[in-house]
């Protein structure tokens, strides 16, 4: 048993040689994105067991990507490769120093990944893990993923922890009703990350809870302040680090990946949101979507800064 499956879509990036807009930028430099991937492998640099499942094309970015994952000790024998759909690829820019702004162009419909459905990959493969890692990223793909998606986080006896990242990428979704579909899947998931500032318009965390009282924990994340911890009757918040921000693209993958390796080591809720906001900073003072964090006793001495340190 690995300690986390991490299933969805991941690309090869291109991330612009100089700043401006995409329009104008003359060259990029390669990088990977796709927000499960990056969980898994910020989880396997902690030190984790972990398992990313997939499709990418019969391509040469499919090789890369799978490469590239798997160079972070992920296990990738459940990637499958399809001759006849390609690897999606998207470019950005890196935004304002919040990256509210950034540009997205994706180039990724009809992708081999999109073709995921309850049936491929393997539903073996997929449950075998402690933890199960998902985002909304993966309902916006198609409707077989969406379908994928309803599946498994559907409430069923001797299932994996499911951990579901709310993740709305407006860009993605089309004429459907993204809100409704991501709080439908969040209620299935036993542990939820979701920012304020996707959360359905709701304007605190407190809001969010009441809005969503199923999943056992309920991360919410809230920029650069902090993030706030739901579990049976305690609410924890605890503030984030005050960092010079690169690039805000994967601080919340960062962030889960944190705060789920600190779960799966018995962590108290404090050092899981510090272990969270740790992570995070190291997302987010690099341009690209993924950074090496900080290696575990590293991290475990940072966390144990004093009150003082963490603002
Ligand atoms: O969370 C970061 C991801 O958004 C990025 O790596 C790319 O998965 C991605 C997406 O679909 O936007």
């Amino acid at each position: 048993v690995v300690d986390v499956v991490a299933l969805g879509e991941s690309m090869v990036t291109f991330l612009p040689t100089r700043p401006g807009r995409l329009a104008d930028v003359p060259s990029f430099e390669r990088g990977i994105g796709g927000a499960e991937s990056n969980v898994a492998c910020v989880l396997a640099a902690a030190g984790h067991s972990v398992r990313w499942i997939s499709r990418v094309g019969d391509d040469p970015f499919g090789d890369h990507l799978v490469e590239a994952i798997g160079g972070y000790g992920v296990d990738v024998a459940h990637v499958r490769r399809d001759p006849g759909r390609p690897t999606g690829i998207y470019f950005r820019t890196a935004g304002d120093r919040a990256g509210d702004d950034h540009e997205v162009a994706y180039y990724r419909a009809g992708s081999a990944a999109s073709a995921m459905s309850v049936t491929d990959p393997d539903p073996a493969a997929v449950r075998a893990g402690r933890v199960l890692h998902l985002s909304g990223i993966t309902a916006a793909l198609s409707g077989s993923c969406q379908d994928l998606m309803r599946e498994l986080t559907a409430r069923r006896p001797g299932r994996p922890l499911v951990s579901f990242d709310v993740n709305h990428r407006p860009g993605l979704w089309r004429d459907q009703d993204a809100p409704r579909v991501l709080r439908d899947l969040a209620r299935g998931a036993d542990l939820v990350f979701v920012g304020q500032d996707e959360a359905w318009g709701l304007p605190s965390a407190e809001a969010v809870r009441a809005a969503l009282p199923e999943p056992e924990v309920l991360v919410v994340k809230q920029g650069a302040a902090g993030a706030t911890v739901f579990e049976e009757r305690d609410v924890t918040f605890v503030p984030a680090p005050r960092v010079d921000v690169v690039a805000a693209v994967g601080a919340g993958d960062a962030f889960a990946a944190g705060f789920l390796s600190a779960t799966l080591r018995g962590l108290p809720v404090r050092d899981r949101l510090r272990h969270g906001h740790l992570m995070a900073a190291a997302a987010l003072t690099v341009p690209g979507d993924l950074a090496v964090p900080p290696a575990r006793e590293h991290a475990d001495r940072l966390v144990a800064l004093d009150d003082a340190a963490w603002g």
